[in-house]
């Protein structure tokens, strides 16, 4: 068999952050640094024996020779079969899909997410495990552990082979079979949604812009929207996916995706707006002249569930990542069931989809999802959306007020601070820490303060701890800040500050979230020093 054993060097920073590794093309472009990696987790993994590997990635600079790589190292692992996405495209909520679907033993999603593509941009490689989410940190962990001693590489040195013919071909006796990167998809959003009301809808001429940003989610979304809802040719823009995201930052929110925004506050306004990311699991999802806040998004979702027909049994319970705004807790109180709490990350939710423990999960970082996969997924979050309008003949502003009306609004805001030195940012967060004791009680900036703490997660199914996911400061009235370090960026450190503070009142539902934030902004200033210790008088980013 021409299956080589090539000598490598360990790389000493191949730890995956928030969700998978992500480093600059550059890097990646290293001797060997994408096969050490590949070499670890394969090193992680039991015997392939049998088993069935899905691949595909958001298609950005790099991927085609990353997918080829991988195929002749899955072949020297032993799988049995490879499934691959045409063009070596699959978003990451369909790599979740076709694993689920297939019932493979895992996937390996290529995509750097929302940073920024091209050749001086960013690349980034991520395990899914066998229930289509993102690999835990007892796998992470371990596959960092094994990067730091890899010594060999096992390869085929078999030639690239055709990725963009559908069908299937053999690698040194591994199956290679081409898949349609949308069908399987599809089918599942066909299962999920009433599709024949939201065609009604669009025939009724409801109009909605979808931005794709150059990214992988456009295939998706023209084949679903425009090719099987009946949504006019257009709505889709940047559609096609491009290795360099045309320049765009495909992270979709207003700062980002501002041509959208511009369009949805035009006079001729259509009625709905929404973008993906790069890898399309993100969602924005805008109204006429108004802006959802992902957080207030996920509890909207969870209140009215049960018009969705994949839903309409309720849900099991709801979870959000710690800094994600409480309007889901809410909402899950008044419906009588369970909300979550966890860390940053999609992996955080997999065991508690896999236990039915809830249904629906969110992110404010323009993140939703469902037990329809074990990833976050973008275009399905803007389907439950059109589905709700459709179903309850309100648009999505009128949805998003009657949550305010029946709960109160949870304003909320994101403060990124990029780019700071690392050890400066590690000043900041231990300057957080050593004060986590002493100001419970104390009056900062105007701000009562009732706790302080450094939130850690003891997964209720398996019992897994994680700790140090983020700086709590939480105020007498309910207001919470929130401090951390980003795990996805790949130049120095991004300080994120969350800031959140419960409006009831509601005669002042439209105030400004910024002017209404202010006072957390002089206590997130007054207790994390961040314009001394930064030099930054601004955020680089407020979402
Ligand atoms: C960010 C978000 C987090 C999200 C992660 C991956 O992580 O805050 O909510 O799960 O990105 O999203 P961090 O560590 O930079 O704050 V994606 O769409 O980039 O895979
Ligand atoms: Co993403």
């Amino acid at each position: 068999m021409p299956i080589l054993t090539l000598p490598t060097t360990p790389y000493p920073d191949q730890k995956p952050g928030t969700s998978g590794l992500r480093k600059k093309v550059t890097v990646f472009a290293q001797k060997h640094y994408l096969e050490n990696f590949v070499q670890a987790l394969f090193d992680v993994l039991p015997d392939a024996k049998g088993l069935t590997l899905v691949l595909g990635g958001d298609g950005r600079f790099y991927n085609r020779v990353a997918v080829q790589t991988i195929l002749r190292m899955a072949a020297a692992k032993g799988y049995a079969r490879v499934l691959v996405g045409q063009g070596g495209i699959l978003s990451t909520p369909a790599v979740s899909a076709v694993i689920r679907a297939t019932a493979a033993s895992g996937g390996i999603v290529l995509s750097a997410s929302h940073n920024p593509g091209g050749p001086d941009g960013d690349f980034g490689i991520k395990y899914n495990i066998a229930n289509g989410g993102p690999a835990p940190e007892k796998i992470t962990d371990a596959v960092f552990a094994r990067s730091k001693e890899v010594r060999e590489i096992r390869t085929s040195d078999h030639a690239d082979i055709s990725l963009d013919v559908l069908g299937s071909t053999t690698i040194d006796g591994m199956e290679v079979t081409v898949i349609d990167p949308v069908a399987q998809y599809a089918e599942l959003m066909r299962k999920l949604f009433d599709f024949d009301a939201i065609r009604k809808l669009f025939a009724s001429g409801f109009r909605l812009r979808y931005d794709a940003m150059n990214a992988v989610g456009g295939p998706y979304a023209k084949a679903i929207l425009e090719g099987e809802l009946g949504a006019p040719a257009g709505t889709v823009v940047n559609g096609t996916p491009l290795e360099d995201f045309g320049g765009l930052h495909p992270d979709p929110n207003p700062v980002n995706a501002e041509d959208l925004i511009a369009h949805m506050f035009a006079a001729d306004a259509p009625d709905m707006g929404a973008a993906s990311d790069g890898d399309a699991d993100r969602n924005m999802v805008v109204g006429r002249k108004f802006v959802v806040s992902p957080s207030d998004s996920l509890a909207v979702m969870a209140a009215h569930a049960t018009l969705v027909p994949g839903y309409r049994a309720g849900i099991a319970g709801v979870a959000r990542s710690m800094p994600t705004s409480t309007a889901a807790d809410r909402v899950a109180k008044a419906l009588g069931v369970p909300c979550f709490e966890t860390p940053t990350g999609w992996k955080f939710f997999g065991n508690l989809l896999d236990a039915d423990k809830v249904t629906l999960c969110g992110e404010e970082s323009y993140g939703t999802g469902s037990s329809h996969v074990r990833e976050k997924d973008g275009l399905w979050a803007v389907l439950f959306w059109i589905n709700l309008v459709a179903a309850s003949g309100k648009s999505v502003e009128a949805l998003v007020r009657e949550l305010w009306t029946a709960h109160g609004r949870c304003v909320y805001s994101r403060h990124d601070y990029e780019a700071i030195p690392t050890d400066k940012a590690d000043t900041l967060m231990a300057g957080l820490r050593a004060q986590l004791a002493t100001l419970p009680g104390t009056t900062v900036a105007g701000c009562d303060i009732a706790f302080a703490d450094d939130f850690a997660y003891t997964d209720p199914v398996d019992g897994s701890t994680s700790s140090k996911q983020g700086i709590r400061i939480g105020l007498k009235d309910g207001s919470r800040v929130v401090f951390r370090l980003s795990g996805t960026g790949t130049e120095g450190a991004t300080l994120r500050v969350y800031l959140e503070r419960h409006e009831p009142d509601a005669s002042r539902h439209d105030i400004e979230a910024q002017t209404a934030l202010q006072p957390l902004v002089q206590l997130a200033d007054a207790v994390a020093q961040i314009r001394v210790i930064t030099g930054m008088d601004q955020p680089s980013v407020m979402t």
